[in-house]
């Protein structure tokens, strides 16, 4: 395809100083044809406001998207998703706006576009890792869930199953059919590649390094890391039917 359009979809909640910094890192790898569309669920710390603000100096490429409560980081995605397809992206990025989720690693993930319908950031093949001052039984830990339990569990060729730097395809995303995503959270994730994988759409893996978020805190914890174990399960069997024959067919009217 000559010239995509490209969407890298930010999703926040109360980042108010990562959010300045990451669209200038962005705008810096100066890629042709790339939006940017912040989807904001009306952060306390004024994070929306401040997109606003950013859209006078980049009119034509940044785009926001208000909600007015907090619904989760699925909700926000499905919504955005929406709203790129809309806005006729090809490509359509979905990064945390914490910096764990590095600029650098986009030219990558877009040459790897051209002949793969899903491009995953992935911490778990040579060359990716993850932050160097995680303890040696947390690394261990993701390591297993993401390498052996859900890649061998739902039998995806995918060593990252769990992680949010994908790029995505128009045709992939339509294809997919939105309407059948039931999680939010951590399993998100998950699912979105689950079904994916389901419908037989050709995935490519980009080494990523991973460091922890450097502003902001952390909520990460056990009891989010072992319920995504656990709704691993729920997700096999709701999707494990699909084929590739169930991919949608037709474009989002909104
Ligand atoms: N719009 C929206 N964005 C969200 C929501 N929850 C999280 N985010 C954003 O989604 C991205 C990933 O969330 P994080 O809070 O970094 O989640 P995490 O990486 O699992 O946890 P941390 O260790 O805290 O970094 C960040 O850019 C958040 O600001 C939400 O409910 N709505
Ligand atoms: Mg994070």
């Amino acid at each position: 395809m000559d010239n995509p359009r490209v969407m890298v979809v930010l999703p926040t909640y109360n980042e108010a100083e990562n959010l300045p910094r990451m669209i200038e890192a962005i705008h810096n790898l100066h890629l042709p044809n790339l939006h940017i569309l912040v989807v904001d669920d009306n952060s306390p710390d004024g994070t929306g406001r401040i997109a606003d603000e950013w859209t006078q100096r980049f009119p034509d490429t940044l785009h926001v998207l208000h909600r007015t409560t907090k619904e989760g980081l699925g909700a926000a995605y499905l919504h955005a998703f929406k709203h790129a397809l809309s806005l006729d992206a090809d490509y359509i990025i979905q990064m945390d706006c914490d910096f764990s989720h590095q600029p650098r690693y986009l030219p990558a993930m877009i040459e790897q576009a051209a002949n793969h319908d899903l491009v995953i950031g992935s911490r778990y093949i040579k060359g990716g890792g993850v932050d160097e001052r995680w303890s040696f039984y947390r690394k261990a830990l993701s390591w297993f869930a993401n390498r052996i339990y859900v890649k061998t569990l739902l039998g995806v060729p995918v060593n990252d199953a769990t992680g949010g730097f994908k790029l995505w395809k128009r045709a992939t995303l339509i294809g997919l059919d939105l309407e059948r995503i039931r999680s939010n959270g951590y399993i998100f994730q998950v699912e979105m590649t689950y079904i994916a994988c389901r419908l037989g759409y050709k995935v490519a893996e980009v080494p990523i390094y991973f460091p922890d978020r450097e502003l902001g805190h952390s909520k990460m914890d056990t009891n989010i890391a072992f319920e995504a174990a656990l709704r691993t399960w729920q997700v096999m069997f709701r999707h494990h039917n699909l084929t590739p024959a169930k991919r949608r067919s037709e474009a989002y009217s909104l």
